[in-house]
């Protein structure tokens, strides 16, 4: 049997990695062929915090010709994080920077949009879950703020088909990619007209979506060898669940990394009462699926310590957590205050005087009251994806970086009370090197893809051991309801 070899660029906002995926007699074995921190700038005419495309860009071919000189690759494919996005001319040149989610210019942004259409109705149409950082309000945003851009602009590229349009010159939009965008119709699966009017958005500015899997060019080698460009889950989690080993419908997936994304693998969507109370949203997955899923703040809180405190080592910090005393501080992890505070501790430190809880002093503390904050989240989640489906569950699978978080994955067990299965790792990557193979015929099905990855990779089982007492969630639950009592800026 031939060796089918291909490159997945997985994107983070923390990190990017270019790894080499070889597929040989049914056996999946990864190689990471370059990895470099995601890089950031702040534009100097209007100091938003934008993502450094050019960088990227260089990094992203510097990491394929990494790959090329392992082994000779078969093709390459883009997945990025979500709602991020470039505009283009008629002539295919950026028009204004690639702003970071995180960036305030969409502060207020939502409410402005709901005052031209319900959020019921935006919710009707998308069956997306709703956050102030979503494409449409970024949009909303500079249609607002910059109306000049989006009269220019000829094609909107999320990041990942942005990376595919620098390889190849083909203009196209992915679809996992596209439902984060909170733009794209539930049932036609195409933009929606009326969201599209609403932020002045010309009606061809985005392309009729292609599946995950779709061979969508060539990129041309600095050799002058030509390998295909095949569009993965363009979306990071996406990529990340069709790579989870699922057992099947009463698991759920914790898709751990920047963000925790926690939800459940469906056919149908999941549009009723339930679903928009708890803000779950209907995301995009590959082969016909849907991720229903929501976000939840994730190691974003931890790299935001880590950083105020001098950058150490991950496992000294996860080593100083373990030593400190459990369950002492707990707030709400998702408070928005946390999406981009000037201090990360000092903002944890305000949260835990607002609900009454221990101010967490030095590394180990602090570390401690994210993990713990973060675990008894999870059970949260986890108690609404049991109202939400009406039946139990029986498994957490912890897929990406931060399955290798034994603390927390068993802090997840016996908070959520139930057996944590962590890994694989690069799950985003290997996703996304198995719709390539989807593509170019090498895997027949997304069942083989799974099945390949059970053969390939080791999963660390965690079970329930010191469970969480129920005065625990009870104070989470009290921070949790504070925090949603808050008025919203
Ligand atoms: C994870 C992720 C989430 C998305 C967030 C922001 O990397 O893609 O799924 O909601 O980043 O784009």
């Amino acid at each position: 049997l031939p060796i089918t070899r291909v490159a997945a660029v997985d994107l983070g906002a923390g990190s990017g990695r270019v790894i080499l995926a070889e597929l040989a007699d049914g056996h999946l074995a990864l190689t990471e062929a370059h990895r470099f921190e995601t890089p950031g700038l702040i534009d100097p005419e209007t100091g938003e915090q934008c993502w450094d495309v050019a960088t990227i860009e260089a990094e992203v071919r510097r990491g394929i010709a990494a790959a090329e000189a392992l082994a000779p690759l078969d093709s390459v494919g883009c997945d990025t994080w979500g709602v991020d996005f470039v505009l283009l001319d008629g002539e295919g040149r950026r028009i204004g920077p690639a702003v970071a989610y995180r960036d305030k210019r969409t502060d207020g942004m939502m409410d402005a949009v709901f005052a031209r259409i319900a959020p019921d109705e935006i919710w009707r149409r998308t069956g997306i879950h709703f956050q102030p950082y979503n494409t449409l309000y970024q949009l909303a945003a500079v249609a607002a703020q910059h109306p000049d851009r989006l009269a220019r602009a000829r094609h909107l590229l999320m990041m990942p088909d942005w990376l595919h349009y620098c390889l190849s010159g083909a203009i196209t939009n992915e679809f996992t990619i596209a439902t984060t965008s909170q733009m794209l119709n539930l049932e036609t699966g195409d933009w929606d007209p009326a969201l599209l009017a609403l932020v002045g958005a010309a009606p061809g500015l985005m392309k009729t979506p292609v599946a995950a899997g779709t061979v969508i060019g060539e990129h041309v080698l600095p050799s002058g060898r030509r390998i295909k460009v095949v569009a993965p889950g363009g979306h990071d989690t996406a990529s990340a669940v069709a790579a989870a080993p699922l057992g099947g419908p009463d698991e759920a997936f914790l898709s751990s990394g920047t963000w925790s994304l926690m939800g459940i693998e469906s056919p149908a969507p999941f549009t009723g009462p339930d679903a928009r109370r708890f803000n779950f949203g209907n995301e995009g997955g590959v082969c016909g699926r849907r991720r229903v899923l929501k976000n939840l703040m994730g190691l974003w809180l931890i790299q935001g310590v880590r950083k105020e405190m001098g950058g150490p080592a991950f496992a000294d910090l996860v080593a100083a957590a373990r030593a400190a005393p459990a369950w002492t501080s707990v707030i709400d992890p998702d408070d928005p205050r946390l999406l981009n505070p000037r201090s990360m501790v000092a903002t944890l430190r305000q949260l835990c005087a607002e609900a009454g809880e221990p101010l967490p002093d030095g590394l180990g503390p602090l570390a401690r009251c994210v993990f713990d904050s973060l675990a008894l989240d999870y059970a949260r989640v986890k108690d609404e994806l049991e109202v939400l489906r009406g039946a139990p569950l029986t498994r957490i699978r912890i897929i990406g970086g931060g399955s290798q978080n034994t603390l927390l994955n068993q802090l997840c067990a016996d908070a959520c009370r139930l057996p944590v299965s962590a890994g694989p790792v690069e799950t985003s990557a290997l996703g996304n090197a198995c719709l390539q193979m989807m593509a170019l015929g090498a895997i027949g099905s997304l069942e083989e893809a799974r099945a390949v990855v059970r053969g390939s990779f080791a999963v660390t089982d965690h079970r329930p051991g010191d469970l969480v007492p129920d005065a625990v969630h009870a104070r989470f639950r009290a921070a949790v309801a504070r925090s949603a009592a808050r008025p919203r800026a």
